[in-house]
């Protein structure tokens, strides 16, 4: 059985590897914060006979090698960055379960015929550099020109960050897509309350929702603010009713199908008494339909025109990201399903609203995911929450499923 306590030791060790100040935990990639907690991981794999590894670009792996080294091995981890102030399981937990069945693999003596590799991901989160990069960097999806064409907030490329990391870069040992691999397994928080309302032990994905970043720049003219209403070209106030617009067009006709957040903007010159002559600020879309993402599109694009004849300014959309919505392996569905059960806990199949490495590796392997029930459906920020009883419970339907597929 996983060991809650054990459980409970590594998430909390995770949680303190965070930036200094602000609330919960801030660990962007290539940061010292990311340095601590990486090598706290390979630490940990070491202590459970895994052969640990760090790749060119930061994403961690403990290899349990299999009695047939030619069989396609079962890899299972999640991301070990978090967005800024974020709680201590997203990502995290998925790790956790990884280890904690790394662990129970050696103290029961198991030797499978597959290899089994625990996996921690760099730049899930598009905190620092865009999202998913670990992923899309271990399937070939990013290569050079990333490295060189992508730029934090301070100005630092992903090359550049790396170096300063201590790291190669060097990709030719990073990819692994033409790798043999039997799947792909992650644990993570649902970050949604259905499980917690239904009470329900586990999620198990069909489907992981589409992903779509957009960066929006709204110009106008800086005025003194006694500038009567109709004489001016405020880009606050034309970025507010572009907002609005979109949030309520998203909400009445794509309701329970798409969601749209602004999470950043910023204003130039930011003064109280400045009429506002640039907004820039984000568009995330969510979606587990293609078609509501090209819709949405149009919608942006007229509703762009809209604002600029409105209020006098121009409205310039650059798509930033985009990850199509992703169906898991339906044999690993099953799999997963069947392990849950087995390890004696209630399951429901569901969908993804959030993100997931999952996503990436899906491109060159069989992926599945199991959920835990988040607390209030509260995630990306201190309150995030499940108890350490409900991780173990997922690295035990894990465990069994990893039993399972090794058999196949
Ligand atoms: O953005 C997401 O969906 C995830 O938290 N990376
Ligand atoms: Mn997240
Ligand atoms: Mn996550």
């Amino acid at each position: 059985m996983a060991d809650a306590k054990r459980i409970q030791r590594d998430l909390e060790a995770l949680r303190d590897f965070s930036a200094p100040g602000g609330e919960g935990t801030t660990r962007l990639s290539y940061t010292p914060a990311f340095r601590k907690a990486a090598d706290y991981v390979l630490e940990q794999m070491r202590a459970c006979a895994l052969e640990a590894r760090e790749d060119g670009v930061g994403n961690l792996y403990g290899l349990r090698r299999g009695l047939d080294p030619a069989a396609p091995k079962i890899l299972s981890g999640s991301h070990l960055d978090t967005v800024r102030c974020s709680g201590y399981f997203d990502g995290q937990a998925g790790i956790v379960c990884a280890l904690e069945v790394a662990r129970m693999l050696e103290e029961n003596g198991v030797r499978l015929r597959r290899g089994f590799e625990a996996v921690a991901t760099v730049m899930e989160e598009g905190a620092r550099f865009k999202n998913l990069g670990g992923s899309k960097l271990a399937m070939g999806v990013w290569g050079e020109a990333e490295l060189d064409g992508m730029q934090d907030d301070d100005g630092i490329t992903l090359r550049e960050a790396l170096r300063a990391y201590g790291l190669s870069g060097n990709l030719a040992c990073v990819c692994r897509r033409d790798e043999p691999v039997r799947a792909f397994l992650e644990v993570h928080m649902e970050q949604g309350s259905r499980l917690e309302r239904e009470g329900i032990d586990l999620g198990v994905v069909e489907k992981i929702f589409g992903c779509r970043w957009f960066t929006l720049t709204v110009k106008g003219v800086t005025a003194h603010p006694s500038t009567p209403m109709d004489q001016r070209r405020d880009a606050a106030l034309a970025s507010v009713s572009l907002i609005s617009h979109m949030a309520r067009i998203t909400a009445e006709q794509y309701a329970g199908r798409a969601t749209l957040t602004v999470g950043r903007m910023s204003l130039y010159p930011g003064e109280i008494n400045a009429i506002p002559s640039r907004a820039v600020f984000s568009m995330d879309f969510r979606s587990g339909q293609e078609s509501c993402f090209e819709e949405l599109d149009g919608i942006l694009e007229r509703e762009c025109r809209r604002t600029e004849q409105e209020y006098g300014v121009q409205a310039q959309c650059e798509l930033y990201t985009y990850t199509p919505p992703t169906p898991c392996a339906r044999e690993i569905v099953t799999a997963l399903e069947a392990a849950a059960e087995k390890s004696g806990s209630s399951a429901l199949r569901m969908d993804s609203g959030a993100g997931h490495d999952a996503m990436i590796f899906a491109l060159g392997w069989p992926v599945g995911m199991l959920f835990l029930p988040s607390r209030r459906g509260l995630t990306h920020c201190k309150e995030e929450w499940t108890d350490y009883e409900n991780v173990a419970r997922g690295a035990d339907a894990l465990y069994k499923a990893v039993l399972a597929l090794d058999r196949e």
